[in-house]
């Protein structure tokens, strides 16, 4: 089978807690078939990748570069993070364009391409991965690069009408063209980018179903639903459940429901609204107050960026708003927790928990919600209230569907979930824990790489960024 080659920003190394989504993702597919996995180190050097670090482990190489300080400045945490990541979540007013951004993220790209050149092989298969490096393929195309390359989207898309107002989105998404395969989490997303191309890029559909763009170069778009290895999360909520740590939780609520929301602080998580709705919940039932606890777990990500501070500063005043006004000497509305913690335990308190709230404003997929769901204890099921917005919702579709911004249904959405009798949480959960026993994240994986293998070669043009 041939060597498969990661790329992505952050490389997941072994033994590292990792937060984001891709990390568990990865491990799996690299577990399988041995490859490189090659990225930014996440760590700050005088000059970008003058030297590559490189780690051995099972059957992987890991190789990390590090970078300066204006080149992580301009392209992740300006262009990636202030502009695209906004944009794909449909937060236009949020999108902070600056051209020497996007320089800076146009060059981080090319040093990707420089630096990974000598170590590919000819029969390589390269997965390339998310916003932070969408021209890299057209760029290793600029390099001779023949080898099927393949490219994942982990954020959604919007529409073409809101696309079109990123400057020079034509050579940035225009791009997409150069790999064989271009994968998004929804069939929605996927659609975006279709419309993309064929009403604001001169692309034509062909009979096989791909794209060939107006330079002729031809390219498969596909929703792949990205998730989770459902059983090792089921084994591990089952063995957490019975460690002390989860036992003490257990031994505090006494007969108090646990809500629990697990999240990066990011604005696209829906924070804000979700402590509006819990606070409405106890202002509006006065029954359940001492009756539930929310614990809000949510480690701090993209510090350097000026609107996760703000966020992380209006959560606080949030949670404390609540808790001064509805606490009692015995009893904490909203444990509010900006550590990180080890990814069993986090599996044991979603066990514990009566209620899952995942109310992302956008979100490409969520784990969250799937972990969640992977976790629960068949005999007595709890229940997941999941934003329609999250990708998660296409296929989770017995959980309590919500629209985040609508306090009032994300409240009465609460409301029946904590007084939902068994029988109805079991047969809400059942068929989506067997979805996702059926479509986990090796399936995700294989689906992937094979329809990528199976995409014809050749007839890819030089690319243009
Ligand atoms: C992006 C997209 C897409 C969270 N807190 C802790 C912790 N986590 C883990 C969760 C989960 C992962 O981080 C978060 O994944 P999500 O999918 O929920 O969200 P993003 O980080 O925004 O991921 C998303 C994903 O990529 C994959 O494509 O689904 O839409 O935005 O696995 O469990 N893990 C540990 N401690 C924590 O405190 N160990």
């Amino acid at each position: 089978m041939p060597r498969l080659v990661i790329v992505s920003n952050r490389v997941a190394l072994p033994r590292q807690t990792s937060t984001g989504g891709l990390g568990s993702a990865m491990h799996a597919a690299t577990r399988e078939q041995g490859g490189l996995w090659f990225g930014w180190s996440g760590k700050l050097a005088e000059h970008s990748g003058a030297v590559l670090h490189r780690q051995q482990h099972e059957q992987v190489d890991y190789v990390t570069m590090d970078l300066s300080r204006t080149d992580h400045d301009q392209y992740y945490a300006g262009f990636a993070n202030r502009a695209l990541w906004p944009l794909f979540h449909y937060r236009a007013g949020l999108v902070e364009y600056r051209r020497a951004n996007m320089e800076g993220y146009l060059r981080v790209n090319e040093l990707f391409a420089d630096r990974l050149l000598p170590l590919l092989q000819p029969d390589d298969t390269i997965w390339v991965h998310d916003y932070h490096l969408i021209p890299l393929g057209a760029l290793l195309r600029q390099r001779g690069v023949a080898n099927r390359i393949g490219f994942f989207l982990h954020t959604p898309l919007p529409a073409a009408g809101l696309l079109i107002a990123l400057p020079r989105h034509q050579e940035l998404l225009g791009s997409l063209a150069s790999y064989h395969l271009v994968g998004l989490h929804t069939e929605r997303d996927q659609r975006a980018l279709d419309d993309y191309f064929l009403h604001e890029a001169g692309a034509r559909r062909l009979a096989d179903g791909r794209l060939q763009d107006a330079a002729g170069a031809c390219f498969r778009t596909r929703a792949f639903p990205i998730s989770i290895d459902t059983g090792k999360v089921a084994r591990q909520a089952e063995r957490a459940s019975r460690g002390l740590k989860i036992r003490q939780l257990r031994d505090s609520l006494g007969t108090r429901a646990l809500v629990i929301g697990v999240d990066r602080l990011d604005y696209s998580k829906g924070l804000p609204e979700r402590f509006k709705a819990y606070g409405r919940l106890l202002d509006r039932q006065a029954g359940l107050r001492k009756q539930v606890s929310f614990l809000q777990i949510a480690p701090h990500s993209r510090d350097t960026v000026p609107e996760y501070r703000q966020l992380r500063h209006q959560l606080e005043r949030s949670a404390g708003h609540i808790n001064g006004r509805y606490a009692e000497p015995d009893w904490t509305p909203i444990s509010y927790v900006n550590r990180s913690f080890p990814h069993q335990l986090l599996t044991g308190y979603y066990r514990v928990a009566r209620v899952g709230l995942v109310t992302p404003l956008r979100d490409g997929m969520n784990l969250v919600a799937k972990e969640y769901i992977a976790s629960q204890d068949a005999l007595d099921p709890g229940v997941l209230v999941l934003s329609r917005f999250a990708g998660a919702a296409q296929e989770l579709d017995s959980a309590l569907l919500v629209n985040p911004s609508d306090t009032e249904e994300v409240t009465e959405a609460l409301e029946t979930a904590l007084s939902m009798p068994l029988q109805e949480r079991q047969r809400r959960w059942r068929p989506m824990y067997e979805h996702l026993c059926r479509y986990d994240v090796n399936y995700w994986c294989k689906d992937f790489l094979d329809t990528l293998r199976q995409q014809p070669t050749g007839a890819i043009a030089p690319a243009t960024v």
